[in-house]
């Protein structure tokens, strides 16, 4: 191949050890370290999670290399190569040290995408900012990915595990319909609605395309994991939901976290151990989705984007 193509792919980070959390948190916090007590509850989350590993760290390694083995695929015979490169948010190697990687390896054409479908100015416009600021600095050629939640394989594959739970869910006894599907995603502050952002806007296009591919006949979109500032974050979250949930006397609950795409704390943590822990409180019975992690299908997902967005970059 003669022509090498880099590609940024970007995503949100994990601490490296438990004794990593501390900076890791003033990172997240823009340099503002939390308070012991903040720290200690951080902490503590993570060690609920499989004792204190992360697996933020082992599923962004896991997709980073199966999105260059399918770039592979399609690339093979041709005169372009796809060479992948890690960019964290909040952890190394951080965004910047991916584009210097880059440039270290003499790339001069570069496409960018993170693994998070859904567009706001807080979260995906805060990786490009970044991104951009380094690659202006570098004279390296890039362009970007910047939501890709319609995509009709992402559609699929997630109607794919929504269909399965609700299968699960009707071998024990629970009609279809009697299960409530809760589509959710990680809270941002209130004020991105007036900002214009398009962040809840696509997350409900993707539950609606979702609850239209596999015929869910009853189903809403409910936020998680907001961050503990004194701000108002937008709402309702999960655990609010479920109990109005249970005052429905609905009693069957499939929690599909679609603004995700790992299994990480906020999957592990927020739905698995907290969420659930509400449930049984409240005699319910909860399930979610699995999460995508390398799904062959989310990997061609990225690389249909990637191959596409590199033909715009001369
Ligand atoms: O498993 C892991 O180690 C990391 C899990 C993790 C993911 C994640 C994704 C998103 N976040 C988003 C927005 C915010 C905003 C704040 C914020 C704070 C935290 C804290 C932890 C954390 N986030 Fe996160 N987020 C993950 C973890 N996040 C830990 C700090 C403690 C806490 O508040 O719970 C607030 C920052 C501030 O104080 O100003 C805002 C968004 C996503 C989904 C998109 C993406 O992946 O980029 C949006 C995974």
């Amino acid at each position: 191949a003669n022509k090498k193509i880099g590609v940024l792919v970007m995503s949100y980070g994990t601490p490296a050890s438990l004794d990593d959390v501390e900076a890791y948190y003033t990172h997240i916090r823009r340099g503002n370290p939390p308070s012991p007590e903040q720290l200690k509850e951080l902490k503590d989350r993570y060690e609920a999670i499989v004792g204190g590993v992360f697996p933020l760290r082992e599923n962004t390694d896991n997709q980073v290399a199966g999105l260059q083995q399918k770039l592979n695929e399609h690339t093979a015979g041709s005169d372009v190569e796809f060479v992948c490169y890690q960019g964290l948010k909040h952890a190394y190697p951080f965004i910047e040290d991916g584009i210097e990687d880059m440039v270290k390896d003499g790339i001069t054409k570069a496409v960018g995408i993170v693994l998070a479908p859904h567009y706001s100015i807080m979260s995906v416009g805060s990786y490009l900012k970044r991104a951009r600021e380094t690659s202006e600095k570098h004279g390296l050629n890039i362009s970007y990915i910047e939501s890709y939640h319609l995509h009709p394989q992402l559609i699929e594959t997630l109607a794919n595990r929504v269909n399965s739970k609700l299968e699960l869910f009707e071998e024990t006894g629970a009609t279809r319909d009697q299960v409530r599907v809760l589509f959710s995603a990680h809270s941002l502050p209130e004020r991105i609605l007036s900002m214009g952002d398009p962040y809840r806007d696509q997350l409900l296009e993707t539950s609606e395309a979702i609850a239209k591919r596999a015929n869910v006949p009853s189903w809403q979109f409910t936020w998680q994991s907001a961050g503990r500032t004194a701000e108002p974050w937008l709402g309702p979250d999960v655990l609010d939901t479920m109990q109005e949930l249970r005052d429905e006397q609905v009693k069957y609950v499939l929690v599909a976290p679609i603004g995700f795409v790992s299994d990480h704390l906020e999957v592990l943590y927020d739905l698995d151990i907290e969420a659930q822990e509400l449930a049984q409180e409240l005699d319910m019975r909860l399930m979610r989705i699995d999460s995508l992690n390398t799904d062959p299908l989310y990997m061609e997902v990225l690389a249909d984007e990637v191959i596409r967005k590199s033909k715009e970059v001369h």
